[in-house]
Formats: C-alpha cells, structure tokens, sequence
C-alpha cells in the first residue's frame, strides 16, 4: 500500500541562529539559484522579466496586488522566483518515467523529491489493480471519465475540488460543467484558507473580500500585521510596509514568532537597500501565545475604551459608530465585563507592549488590519476576524482611505475563482442568471465543502473525486483518515502541472490530466488567449504567459473542462467549443451573470485592469442591517492538560504549500530539515528535553490517538506551551472534523499535542 505520510527520515539537519532581516542578497542569491538551476540562464532570465508586467504573466507565488501604475523592471520576490522556476523546469516526468517507477515506489519519495521529477506531459491512466500508471489519449480519458460520472446513481456522489492557481475563463467553465453535470460539490482550497475571513467579512462589513488598495498602505498611520508571515510567504508585501514607513507609517505585529520579515527588510532589488542599515519594519511586537487573539484584542479594546471615557469623542470615531454601526451597545456592555489583567493572562504577552499598542492606537485614525493563517485556521477563526473588525469600527477605520480590512490572500487566482462561482453554496441570484444564460436548472442543495467531502467519501457516499490543480492529500487534515476516503472512490482525477502525493494515493482507477501553466502560451483554434485573474484587493487583470510549453500534448484548464463537458454531459445547450475557441466568449458569459464585470474584454485590456465594486471601501455595508455589524465573540478555551501543547503547523521558507521548494528555513536558522518542531527552551526543560532529541507527537480527540512519528526538537523564541511544525508533515495529527464555527476550515493552527 503507497504511504500516504511523507517518509519519517531525516536529512541532516543544520541550525543557526534565527535572521533578523529579510530580503538583500541573500534573497537574490537564492532566487538565482532556483531559477537558473531549474530553468538554465538565458529562458529562466527572459522568463523573470515578464513577471506580474502589465503585459506578462501574473505571477502564480501569492495574490499580493502589483503597483496600479508604475512598475519595476523587476516586479517579483524571492519566493515568486521560486514559484515561477518550479513550474519552469526543464525536466519532465512522461511516459517513460511512469514506466519505470511504480506509483508504490514514488510514494516512498519526500515531496522535495516528488516536486523536482518535473513537469507531467502526458495524460496518464492507473487501471485497477495496475502498479504502473500508463499512457491514454485525451480522447480516450475524456470518455473514461465521462462513462464513470454517467454511471453514478446521483450527481452528488461526485466531488469537484479546485485549488486556486485555476484563471477566472477555466473557474468559470468548471463550475458551469459541475452545476450542469448536477451538484454544487464544489469545494475549493479556500474552505482550508481564508474561508474564516469570508464568513466573518460577510456578516460584519457586507463582502467577503478585504477593503483596502495598495495606495492605501501609502496613506495609512498604523499597519496591524496579524498571524501572518510576508517575509516568507509575501515578500512583495514588504515592498509596500517599507514605503509605508517612509511616509510615517507605524507598524504593530502580532505573532507567537518574531518573524525575520517582520523586523528588517532590504529591498532586493533596491541597490541603495543592499548596503547600510535594513528597515525596521515592526515598531511594537506583541509575541501572542497561539490562539491568543481574541482576549488580546478584546484587552486592547477595553483599555481603548477606558481612555475613551477619560476623554470622550477623543479616542473612538462616535459619529462613524451612530451612523454607520450597529449593534455597539451590545457590544459595549459585553466588553464592560472583562477585566483586562483576566485578559492579559490569556494572551502570554506584556502588559507594557500592549499599552504601547493602545497609546498608538488611540491617537491614530487611519488603520489598516492585514491578517492571514495565523487569524484563519482556528476552532474560533471566525471570532479572531470578527474581533479585528470591532477594533476598525471603534476607529472609524473602514470605508476611508487609508484604512480598512486586508486578509492576504495565499494562491494567486483563489478570491477569482469565488468571484466567478467556485463555491459549495450556489448564491440564488447568481443561480437564477446562470439558468437564463445557459438554460438549464441549477441544482440548489448545498454541496460539500474540504472536511464535508472527506467525510462523504470516508462513508461512501461519494465514489468519484476530481481534482483541478492542487494536492488534496497532503493539503487535508487527517492524513490517514483522508487517505483511506480516497483509496474508497471508484476514481481520482487530477488536472496537474507537476506530480504529487495526491497522484500516488488514488481511487480504484486513477487518471492524471497534464496541463499548461502560468507562464506558458496558450493557443486555441489558432489563436493565443490571456487569461484573468484577481488579487488581494479585487483588481481582475491579465496574465499572458508566453513560454514554449513543456510538452506539445499540454492542454489548458479552460480546455480540458470543455472536452470534459463534451463527453460526459448528454443534454447540455451550451456550446462549448465556442466558449474554448476564443477565452473573450467565457469572458463574454462572465460579464452575463456575474455583477461587477461590465465591458469585461475591453477593460481587462487596459494596462492594470480594473477593481470590482467593493462596498466597504466606500462605507457601504451591505449586511443585514444594512451598517456594519459589532459582534459579539467568547474568548477561546483551551484547558491544556499536564504534558499538553498547543500545536500550529506553519510553511517554512522553501515550501508552496505542499510544493517543498528546498530543505531549509533560512530565516528561521533551520537547515536540511523538515520533520522539527519548534519549542519554548523552559517547556523542554520541564519535559525533560535535549535539543535535537527525537520525539513523536500524538494528538488525542474523542478517543482516536494521532501520532506523528520522528520529529526533532529544536529549541525557538516561542511562547511557552505553544509548539511549531511544518505542513504537510504534522497533518496526520489533526482531526477532520474539528473545524473552525461557520467557516469549517480545520484547526491546522491549534492542534492540543502532546510530546512524547
Ligand atoms: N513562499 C510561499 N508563499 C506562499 C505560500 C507558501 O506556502 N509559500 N502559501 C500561500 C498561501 S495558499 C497562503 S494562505 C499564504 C499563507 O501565508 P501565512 O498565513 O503567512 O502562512 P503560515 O506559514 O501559515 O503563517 C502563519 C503565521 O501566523 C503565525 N501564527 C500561527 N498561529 C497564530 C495565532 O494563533 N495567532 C497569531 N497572531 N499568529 C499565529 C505563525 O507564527 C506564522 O507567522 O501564503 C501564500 N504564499
Ligand atoms: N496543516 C496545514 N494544512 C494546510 C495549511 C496550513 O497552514 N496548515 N494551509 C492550507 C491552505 S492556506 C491552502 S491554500 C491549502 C493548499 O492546498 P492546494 O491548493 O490543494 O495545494 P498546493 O500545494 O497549492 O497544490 C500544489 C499542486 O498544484 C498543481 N499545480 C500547480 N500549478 C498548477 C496549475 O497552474 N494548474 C493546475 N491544474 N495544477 C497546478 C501541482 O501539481 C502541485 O503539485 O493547504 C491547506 N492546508
Ligand atoms: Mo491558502
């Protein structure tokens, strides 16, 4: 049986001291290094110089936006370089490469090794009982797959998930062909991501997407940066932090890691930054324990409030909050009963730093809250969002410029793909256009999101699992479990650029679709096509790759839905080879039965793009009140037993996901290793541990242990009971089904461990 855990050895690990910078030249040392290793010299520099250009290729690294106007010959970072290197590679996994390995003996491979085999250029098929994947013709994979989803006893047996690298034309497509096939089972990366912020967004501001623009970081007085890492897994973000301190700007950070990116910065690209003093980029660090948030916010909101009633009108916005606010009473008189050492106690942080933060605050007026997994990915993700929310209504501090909501977004196309309709709800109005426009009735049962579909498949009652783009088993909770539910479908499908473990942990029969890239050209019916895509601040743009792709076989997303389409659907009325022949027809029925996207081709044509309407940038709020909402929200409790931590599971410095670029975490001073865990060096002591010991870390959640073999202890500037690891090697630990409230995206940031 293929092993569906990455393999438990170690390869040598080296550790240094933590950087307290980020960028200069090491970054430029090591995006060199990625791409002309993978890429060679002269097609890896041509292919770097049209990264995030008004007519180049967006690049797939993060969704962070790029300057409106002006741009940089150079508009990409480190990580960006990597990102585009990976996919760029000259070596290619084909026909003869699945000949000679089994999908067994791959499955013994580390996912660093999975990734660099190379691009996949041939459409492959795994028949049951095969050990060997083998070569089919699209034709013939099409027809498989369409036999096998005619042969469900309901639409709802199959589940469709997408990951969010996908362009607008093919998340269009897909999701047309799902609802059509009958089932809104879409569940997309996004329900393990940002799925808290959008649930949170969307009850208190009217839109689930963030508010601010990237000028407004040029305008703002306070920047709260919270559970997030720019310099790794944004570095472009630092670009702006540092312009935003140039004008003035003051920085708050909350983190249980003081992250490198976070302090200094040089500019990579900046020769003046290489040389002389880094930016300092964070003014007050609050080093909050994991899942801290709520009661530090709700402490700094409370001596907020104590300085507001000192000196009314002086502190919070009050014409902001009669006007444009509901529900603050409620909120007030839940407020008034915390006592704020109770609160500080709980959050692990020093009560002078917060008073810090508070002085800051209270004077300021423009503020602007970025935030990511750490805020996300909690039992009470959607609480830490919605606490960050009250703070900005407090200071009147959205729907202004200069401040507002910002959740960074992680893959480069995943706020588009929820624009154009990947979703499990299917939102009536646009149920209702997609009926007019193509004439068929739109299934209106809730489908399965990320944790629904393991459990659906774990029980059954789904048979059939599709996938575009991403890598479902290692980017799930529950490993194991996970494993299992898709080992029990009849079949797996995969849409890929690259090989991963996802390709080896298959259903009965499993086929494996390779597709184009980012960065390579696409031609249909003799014609080159751009696709679209959305940012982090909903600016929808192009990107126009232009490489040779890797194989001549290569078909794009948009494509592959359309044969899929053909093959399986009996009745459809849409005719899909129109909408594939030229990508300005999909665009055409976006604009259809989409809001937002008027005079789609000829504005997404305009160098830049354009902004979709977003209501609480203007101080629209279109909730259920019709003002934007205070919540109310419990602290979280976790009552950790003796010998219990509390667990969050991060990205180090090489890794997208679960692409594992290279072994080391430069930034953090870990080297050659993955399988660590990070640990306050009093609770080792306690525990009665070495540094570099070997230890397994369990988990135990309604009677079922978890175990996570192997792991190295390192010692790190953690707050005490609280633990680091890497994903995707401590998935195995966390249970599927313990998810956030109303958003269900896991609790892949405070998993209860213990160290053995
Ligand atoms: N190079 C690179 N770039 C990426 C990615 C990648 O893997 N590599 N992934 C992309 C994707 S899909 C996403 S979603 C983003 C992810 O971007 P991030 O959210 O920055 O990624 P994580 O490594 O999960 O980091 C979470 C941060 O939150 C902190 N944290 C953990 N728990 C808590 C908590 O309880 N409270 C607070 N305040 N902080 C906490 C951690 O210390 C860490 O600094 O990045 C995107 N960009
Ligand atoms: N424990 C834990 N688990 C987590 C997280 C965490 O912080 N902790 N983070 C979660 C988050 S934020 C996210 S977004 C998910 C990510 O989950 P996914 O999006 O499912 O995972 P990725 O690793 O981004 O997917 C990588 C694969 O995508 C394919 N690919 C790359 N480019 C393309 C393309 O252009 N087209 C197609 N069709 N395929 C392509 C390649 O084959 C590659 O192997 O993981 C989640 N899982
Ligand atoms: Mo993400």
């Amino acid at each position: 049986m293929s092993k569906a855990q990455p393999p438990e050895e170690h390869t040598g690990i080296k550790l240094k001291e933590p950087k307290k910078e980020a960028g200069g030249l090491s970054a430029v040392v090591s995006s060199m290094k990625h791409v002309y290793g993978e890429v060679g010299v002269v097609e890896g520099t041509k292919v770097m110089l049209r990264v995030n250009q008004m007519d180049g290729f967006d690049c797939p690294g993060c969704a962070w936006p790029d300057p409106d106007q002006k741009r940089a010959v150079v508009e990409f970072c480190e990580n960006g370089a990597k990102a585009v290197a990976e996919e760029a590679t000259t070596e290619r996994v084909d026909a003869k490469f699945f000949k000679k390995y089994s999908v067994e003996e791959m499955a013994s491979w580390s996912d660093y090794e999975l990734g660099k085999s190379g691009r996949i250029t041939d459409p492959m098929i795994l028949k049951p009982g095969a050990t060997h994947y083998e070569p089919i013709s699209w034709n013939d994979a099409f027809a498989t797959i369409g036999n096998q989803l005619n042969q469900l006893s309901s639409p709802d047996e199959a589940i469709f998930y997408t990951s969010g690298r996908t362009s607008n034309e093919a998340a269009f497509l897909y999701q047309l062909f799902v609802r059509q096939f009958g089932t809104n089972n879409l569940p997309d990366c996004s329900n393990m991501c940002h799925e808290s912020s959008g649930s949170a967004l969307t009850e208190t501001v009217g839109i689930g997407k963030g508010s601010v623009t990237l000028d407004d970081f040029y305008n703002t007085e306070v920047i709260m940066i919270l559970g997030q890492n720019p310099g790794t897994n944004h570095p472009r973000m630092l670009t702006a932090l540092q312009e935003a301190k140039r004008n003035g700007a003051k920085i708050i950070t909350v983190n249980p890691l003081s992250e490198a990116g976070l302090n200094g910065f040089r500019h990579p690209q900046n020769p003046g930054d290489l040389i002389g003093e880094a930016t300092q980029l964070t003014d007050i660090f609050l080093q909050v324990r994991v899942n801290g948030d709520v009661p530090l916010l709700k402490a700094i909101m409370k001596m907020l409030l104590d300085k507001e009633n000192e000196n009314p009108g002086t502190v919070f916005d009050q014409a902001f909050i009669k006007d444009k606010t509901a529900g603050f009473e409620d909120f007030l008189t839940d407020l008034q009963q915390y006592d704020v050492d109770e609160l500080i106690a709980e959050t692990s942080v020093d009560k002078k730093d917060i008073e810090e933060a508070v002085a800051l605050l209270a004077s300021k007026k423009k503020i602007i809250a970025c935030w990511a997994m750490g805020l996300t990915q909690h039992k009470n993700a959607v609480d830490n969002i919605r606490e960050v929310v009250n703070l900005l209504l407090l200071k009147g501090s959205i729907g202004k410029p200069g401040a507002g909501t910002c959740p960074v977004r992680g893959h480069s196309n995943v706020q588009g793909d929820r624009t154009v309709g990947i979703w499990e709800k299917l939102k009536p109005e646009f149920g209702q256009k997609l009926k007019e426009v193509f004439d068929f009735e739109p299934p209106t049962k809730t489908g399965y999101d990320v944790v629904e579909a393991i459990g659906a498949m774990k029980e059954g009652k789904a048979k059939f699992f599709f996938a575009m783009g991403g890598n479902f088993i290692s980017a799930t909770p529950d490993t194991e479990l996970t494993a299992k539910a898709l080992q029990q479908c009849d079949m797996t499908v995969h849409v890929s650029t690259k090989l991963n473990r996802s390709h080896l942990i298959h259903g009965k029969t499993a086929l494996i679709l390779p597709c184009l890239g980012r960065t390579e050209r696409d031609v249909q019916n003799g014609k080159k096509q751009f696709v679209t895509v959305e940012n982090s601040t909903g600016v929808v743009h192009q990107s126009n790759g232009n490489k040779t792709p890797a194989s001549d076989t290569l078909l794009s997303e948009p494509k592959i839905v359309a044969e899929l389409a053909k093959a399986t659907l009996k009745n459809s009325k849409t005719n899909w080879d129109e909408l594939v022949n030229d990508y300005d027809n999909i665009r055409e029925v976006i604009e259809k039965t989409i809001p937002g996207f008027d005079d789609y081709n000829a504005r997404v044509r305009k160098p830049g793009g354009f902004y979709l309407p977003n209501g609480a940038r203007v101080g629209d709020f279109k909730t259920n009140t019709e003002k934007a909402n205070f919540t109310i929200n419990n602290l979280p409790d976790h009552k950790l037993q003796e010998g219990e931590y509390i667990m969050m599971t991060i990205r180090s410095h090489d890794q997208y996901n679960t692409t594992i670029y290279g072994l080391h975490d430069r930034y953090r001073g870990i080297y050659n290793e993955r399988r660590v865990v990070l640990m306050n060096p009093d609770d080792m002591e306690v525990a009665g541990l070495k540094k570099l010991q070997e230890v397994n870390l369990t988990s135990n959640y309604d009677g079922v242990e978890r175990v996570a073999k192997k792991f190295l202890v390192v010692p790190y500037n953690i707050p005490r009971k609280c633990l680091g690891t890497y994903f995707p090697e401590a998935n195995v630990l966390i249970p599927y089904n313990k998810f956030a409230h109303t958003s269900q995206t896991p609790i892949s940031k405070s998993v209860v461990v213990r160290v053995m």
